[in-house]
C-alpha cells in the first residue's frame, strides 16, 4: 500500500510513503526503518496468531482458491474473517498515523480489500485508488462468500475513487458483483454511489519493458544464455513460476508427455527447464501438490529419458536475475499454462528479453495476458493434445515468423510498461475528479434563483420542461395515484400562457391527457416516443419507432413480476416497465430489479437496439432511438430560444440535462450526483422555486 504525498499542504516535495507487512516483529525491528529522500518505509506490525489466520487463512486458503476457480479448496471460517478485518484495521492504523491532507493512497490487492472504506470514512477528501492484482470471479462463484464478508469486501472495496482489475472481464464481473451485493448501478464505467461516483476500469499491469530489453547485453544475462545453449539439447522450453495450482504446473507435464508420445523425432533433442519458486508450501495443498509435481517430473524421465538424454530438467528453487533473463533468451519456447491467472508477467518478461526477437511464446488463454498478447500461439492448459501441437508448432515456426510475432508484442508492451501502467491509473484518479466536478451537487441558493429569475425576466422567448413523478408530483406508493395539485397546475397555466411549457415523462399518453387536460402545454409521453403538441388532439409517434420486439421482451418481465410479490408489469405503447415501488419486501424486490436489470442488458440481442432504464423504483425497456435528451432537444431545436430552464428528479432526465445547450437552466432534485448544474433539496421546494419565476414575469 502506497500513499503519494503530492503537492500537499505540507511539503512540496513528493516522496513515497510504503506501508506494508512487516515479518520481522517490531522489537527484531528495533526502530529500524527504511528511508531516502523520496521513499519511506512503514511496516505494520500483525501478531503471529493474527497473521495466520489472515493471510494464510482468508487470503491464501479462501479468496485466492475462489478468485482462481478453485471452490473446493475455499475455507470458509469465521475466525479468518475475524482476522482479515484486524488486519485490514492495523493497516489503517498506521495509515492514520501517516497520512496528510492531499495525499493519495493507493491500496494494491486482495490482502486489503477493506481498506478504502476505512480510510473514506475518516479521510473523505484524500484521494484513493485500488488495484486488483486477481482475477475478480464471476458472480456464481462470488456469491459463494457469506452476504456479510461479500458485502464487506464489496462495499471496502468501493471505498476508493478508482479501482483497477487487470482486464474488462474482471471488471464487468465487479460490476454485477456492487450491483447484486449492494445495490450500486453503475453507467458505463461509473459506478454512482449518492454522493460520490467510483471509477471501476481495466488497467493491464506490464514490466519494466527496457530493464529486460536492456539485460539481453548483460554480461552475466549472456554467460548463462551461452551455457545453457552448450549444455542442453537442440531445443529448449523454458518455465517459470511459483508453486500454485492455479499455474497448470502439472497440466503443463501432461501437454510435455503427449508431445514426447506424438512427436518421437524430437526424443533426445529436447531439454525442458522447469523451475518452480517455492511459495506458500506450509500450507497443506501446496505441499501435495509439490510431492505430485516431483513424482510425474520423475515418471516422465524414466519413461522417455535414457543416460544420454534427460526430457526435464526440474529445479524447484528460486533463481536469480541474470539466471532468470539468460533462460527467457536461451529459450525456444516459453510455455506458460496458466488455469487461471490474473495476468502473467513471466510471458511479458520473456517477450522483453528477447532483444534478438527469436523464440515462441505458448501461452494459456486463462492467463489476464492472452487477451493482449494474441500472437502468441494461445493454448487451453485443460487439452493436451493442443500443447502438444502448439510445442511442434512452435519448433517448426521459421524465423521470419518468430520475429513478426515478437516484434508486434514487443511493441505493445514497450508503449505500455508498467510506467505507463502507473501513469494510466493517476491520470484516471485525475481525471475522475473533473468528472466529480461536474456531477457534484450544487445546491441552488438564493444567489442562484435571483440570477435565474433575473435571466428569466430578461428573456423574451422562454422554453421550460417539466419532468412529471418526483418533480411535478411526490411521489406516492402507488403510481396511478401520483396527481398535480391545484396549486401546481395553476402555476403551469400562468407559465404556459407567457412561455413554452413542455411536460417530460416516461408516463403513458392517457395518464398524462387526464392529468394536463385543457393545459396550453406540449406533453412528451414514454420518454420520447409520443409527442402531443400544444392546441393538437393528436398524439405522433417518434418517427424511430419500430415495433414488434415486445413480445419477445414481456415474458422475462412477467416471470420477475411472478416471483417478486406486488411487483408488476405495464405495458406501454412503446415500452414495458416492471414497477416495484409496491412490492412486499423492498429489499428483495429491490435485488430482483438489480438481477433484470442486469439480465436484460446482458441478453437481450444488440440489433434490437433496446436499452434498459433504472427509473425510481421502475426498470423499463424502450427503443434506444429516442430518449428524454433526444426529445428535448428537438424542441429546443424547432425555435429560438433565449432562456431554457429544465426540472427533474430521476435518472431519465439526465439524457434531458445532458442534451440540452450549455447555456440551459437544469435542475436536480435530491442530492444524487447529476449533470444538472444545479439541485434542490427535494419535490416541496418545486413550488416555491416556481412560484418565485412566476413573480418575475
Ligand atoms: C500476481 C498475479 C499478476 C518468479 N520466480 C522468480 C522470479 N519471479 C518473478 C517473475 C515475475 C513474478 O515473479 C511473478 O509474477 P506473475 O505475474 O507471473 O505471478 P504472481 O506472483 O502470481 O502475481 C498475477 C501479478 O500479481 C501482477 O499483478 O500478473 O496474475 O497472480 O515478475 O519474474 N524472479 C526471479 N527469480 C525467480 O526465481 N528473479
Amino acid at each position: 500500500m502506497t500513499a503519494e504525498r503530492k503537492d500537499s499542504f505540507f511539503s512540496k516535495q513528493e516522496k513515497i510513503q510504503w506501508i506494508g507487512y512487516s515479518e520481522q516483529t517490531e522489537e527484531e525491528l528495533g526502530g529500524l526503518s527504511i528511508e531516502n529522500d523520496s521513499f519511506q518505509v512503514h511496516p505494520v506490525f500483525i501478531p503471529e496468531q493474527v497473521n495466520e489466520d489472515y493471510y494464510e487463512g482468508f487470503c491464501n486458503n479462501l479468496i485466492w482458491p475462489l478468485c482462481h476457480y478453485f471452490p473446493y479448496l475455499a475455507r470458509f471460517e469465521d475466525h479468518y474473517f475475524e482476522a482479515y478485518k484486524t488486519a485490514n484495521k492495523l493497516f489503517f492504523d498506521k495509515v492514520d498515523q501517516v497520512i496528510q491532507p492531499g495525499d493519495t493512497i493507493w491500496v494494491q490487492d486482495y490482502q486489503l480489500m477493506l481498506l478504502p472504506e476505512m480510510i473514506r470514512q475518516k479521510y473523505p477528501d484524500n484521494k484513493i485508488g485500488f488495484f486488483f492484482h486477481i482475477p475478480f470471479p464471476s458472480y456464481e462463484l462470488f456469491r459463494m462468500l457469506p452476504v456479510i464478508w461479500r458485502k464487506a469486501i464489496v462495499d471496502g472495496i468501493l471505498g476508493a475513487d478508482v479501482v483497477g482489475f487487470h482486464t474488462n472481464d474482471y471488471v464487468e464481473n465487479f460490476l454485477k458483483a456492487a450491483r447484486l451485493v449492494s445495490g450500486y448501478g453503475n453507467k458505463l464505467h461509473y459506478v454512482h454511489m449518492g454522493n460520490r461516483i467510483v471509477k471501476i476500469d481495466s488497467f493491464p499491469i506490464s514490466i519494466d519493458y527496457e530493464k529486460f530489453n536492456g539485460s539481453y547485453d548483460d554480461p552475466e544475462v549472456a554467460e548463462v544464455r551461452d551455457q545453457s545453449r552448450a549444455s542442453l539439447m537442440e531445443k529448449i522450453i523454458f518455465s517459470v513460476d511459483r508453486l500454485d495450482y492455479s499455474k497448470g504446473i502439472r497440466h503443463r507435464l501432461h501437454g510435455f508427455t503427449k508431445f514426447l508420445q506424438d512427436y518421437p523425432q524430437w526424443h533426445g533433442k529436447v531439454s525442458f527447464v522447469m523451475v518452480v519458486v517455492p511459495s506458500r508450501d506450509t500450507i497443506e495443498q501446496y505441499q501435495f501438490m509439490k510431492m505430485e509435481i516431483d513424482q510425474t517430473v520423475g515418471r516422465i524421465n524414466a519413461a522417455y529419458g535414457d543416460i544420454y538424454w534427460q526430457p526435464i530438467i526440474y529445479q524447484y528453487r528460486s533463481m536469480s536475475y541474470p539466471e532468470l533473463v539468460g533462460m527467457y533468451t536461451a529459450s525456444d519456447v516459453a510455455l506458460i499454462t496458466p488455469l487461471r491467472d490474473g495476468m502473467n508477467l513471466v510471458c511479458k518478461e520473456f517477450v522483453a528479453s528477447r532483444k534478438d526477437s527469436q523464440g515462441v511464446l505458448i501461452l494459456s488463454e486463462m492467463a489476464g495476458a492472452a487477451q493482449e498478447l494474441g500472437e502468441a500461439l494461445i493454448i487451453n492448459p485443460f487439452d493436451i493434445n493442443g500443447i502438444a501441437q502448439a510445442i511442434q508448432e512452435a519448433f517448426e515456426m521459421p524465423a521470419q515468423e518468430q520475429t513478426k510475432r515478437m516484434d508486434a508484442m514487443r511493441e505493445r508492451i514497450r508503449d505500455y510498461d508498467v510506467f505507463a501502467w502507473t501513469n494510466d491509473f493517476f491520470t484516471q484518479m485525475m481525471m475522475l475528479e473533473q468528472e466529480y466536478e461536474r456531477l457534484k451537487q450544487v445546491l441552488l441558493t438564493n444567489k442562484g434563483i435571483a440570477q435565474m429569475r433575473e435571466a428569466y425576466r430578461a428573456s423574451k422567448n422562454r422554453i421550460l420542461f417539466f419532468d412529471y413523478d418526483g418533480t411535478l408530483s411526490p411521489l406516492v406508493p402507488d403510481p396511478s395515484q401520483a396527481n398535480v395539485s391545484d396549486e401546481v397546475k395553476n402555476l403551469i397555466m400562468e407559465l404556459a400562457e407567457r412561455n413554452t411549457v413542455v411536460i417530460i415523462s416516461g408516463r403513458d399518453r392517457l395518464f398524462l391527457d387526464e392529468r394536463f387536460k385543457g393545459l396550453p402545454v406540449h406533453i412528451i409521453a414514454e420518454h420520447g416516443a409520443l409527442i402531443k403538441t400544444k392546441g393538437q388532439e393528436e398524439w405522433v409517434l417518434n418517427e424511430n419507432y419500430e415495433e414488434n420486439w415486445i413480445d419477445s421482451i414481456r415474458p422475462i418481465l412477467d416471470l420477475y413480476a411472478k416471483r417478486c410479490p406486488g411487483a408488476f408489469v405495464e405495458e406501454k405503447e412503446t415500452s414495458l416497465a416492471w414497477h416495484f415501488r409496491v412490492a412486499d419486501d423492498a429489499e428483495y424486490a429491490d435485488r430482483r430489479a438489480q438481477e433484470l436489470a442486469w439480465q436484460l442488458k446482458n441478453f437481450i440481442q444488440p440489433e434490437l437496439n433496446l436499452q434498459i432504464i433504472e427509473g425510481n423504483k421502475v426498470v423499463e425497456v424502450k427503443k434506444t432511438a429516442y430518449n428524454k435528451g433526444t426529445a428535448a432537444r428537438s424542441f429546443v431545436e424547432g425555435g429560438v430560444y433565449d432562456f431554457i430552464l429544465a426540472i427533474g428528479d430521476d435518472t431519465t432526465d439526465e439524457d434531458m440535462f445532458e442534451a440540452l445547450p450549455e447555456t440551459a437552466y437544469t435542475i436536480k432534485i435530491g442530492d444524487d450526483l447529476s449533470s444538472a448544474r444545479n439541485h434542490i433539496r427535494n419535490q416541496d421546494e418545486v413550488y416555491h422555486f416556481l412560484t418565485f419565476m412566476v413573480s418575475a414575469g
